[in-house]
């Protein structure tokens, strides 16, 4: 029986599942080489942590690696239902919220290594946690795809730690009861997007799609956001609101070190700045989360759904 030791939080409604024993070995290389040898290994342990039976398609995935760099508290990669992440604004938030309830770090200052690089943070005295993100930019403004049964949708392709396309004018109504119909416009917008051959750079996928409309009650805005796997962001997503805030410096909307009110569809709020430095745009995200289960997953090798359903090892 194979057993492994997590710890789950939620940051703003978005769960993130934390392994801290009993993950695969990677090596030693950087958490990008060590994110390939998990991907082309080890996919069937994403898929046992996260999907069905044992998890569900919201969950995020985040396995505690040790550190190339003596400096940073630890290494991360994160994966999903569909895929591996880059880097994860919500989980971030989530695992270093776990390591502050486990007593491995105090609230400070403490880097995390990311595939998508290194990113700093502080936990704050009162729970929350700032990151300070990897470079955010808009790829591409103006993007406009054909979407049979809506026509014209104009969006930006913005990079914030993952790819994303970010919508402004959609026709879309971001309220909580709409969210089946936001799934499935969001995600046909996805798929427009790829047949149409709009990528990220060096042909990214663009795997996300955020649709925003203004805030409310002192939030700038409000988003609905579509994770690679189809499921929806409980949070407002903290590299999508990096890749926002990129935007919105572009624009001259926002201006450094002010702060973006981010709201979920589910009502959970971020809080983003940035600065400029070196001619990039460094975002900050800030957040909460809360611890919810410590546990063990068991894995049973005569159990048929062991690594999922309808998982082919
Ligand atoms: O917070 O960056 C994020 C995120 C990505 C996917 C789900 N949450």
């Amino acid at each position: 029986m194979q057993k492994i030791n997590i710890l789950d939080s939620h940051t703003g409604g978005e769960p993130t599942r934390l392994v801290l024993a009993g993950g695969p070995d990677l090596g030693r290389g950087s958490m990008a080489e060590r994110k390939k040898v998990f991907k082309q290994y080890y996919d069937y342990f994403r898929s046992a942590v996260i999907n069905e039976p044992r998890g569900s398609d919201v969950i995020v995935g985040a396995l505690l690696c040790e550190p190339v760099e003596e400096t940073s508290a630890a290494g991360v990669i994160y994966f999903d239902n569909a895929a591996f992440l880059d880097m994860c604004g919500h989980g971030t938030i989530g695992v270093i919220t776990s390591l502050g309830y486990l007593g491995k770090i105090k609230p400070g200052e403490h880097r995390l290594e990311t595939p998508a690089g290194t990113v700093t943070t502080r936990l704050h005295e009162d729970g929350r946690v700032t990151v300070h993100n990897v470079p955010a930019y808009r790829h591409a403004k103006d993007v406009t795809v054909n979407l049979p049964g809506y026509g014209e949708i104009t969006g930006d392709i913005a990079w914030g730690g993952n790819w994303f396309f970010l919508v402004d004018n959609h026709g879309q109504d971001l309220k909580f009861e709409n969210i089946d119909r936001l799934t499935d416009f969001t995600w046909r917008l996805r798929l427009a997007l790829e047949e149409a051959g709009f990528t990220g750079a060096g042909g990214a996928l663009v795997e996300h799609v955020i649709l925003y409309q203004p805030g409310e009650n002192g939030a700038d805005s409000k988003n609905f956001v579509l994770c690679p796997g189809k499921a929806y962001d409980r949070s407002p997503c903290g590299t999508g609101t990096s890749a926002k805030v990129a935007c919105l410096a572009a624009d001259g909307k926002l201006a450094p070190g002010e702060v973006w009110v981010q709201e979920s569809i589910v009502g959970s709020r971020f809080e983003a700045t940035y600065r400029l430095e070196e001619d990039k745009t460094w975002p900050s995200i800030t957040g909460r989360a809360y611890v919810t289960a410590e546990s063990n997953l068991l894995i049973d090798e005569t159990d048929p759904f062991r690594y999922g359903i309808n998982y082919e090892k």
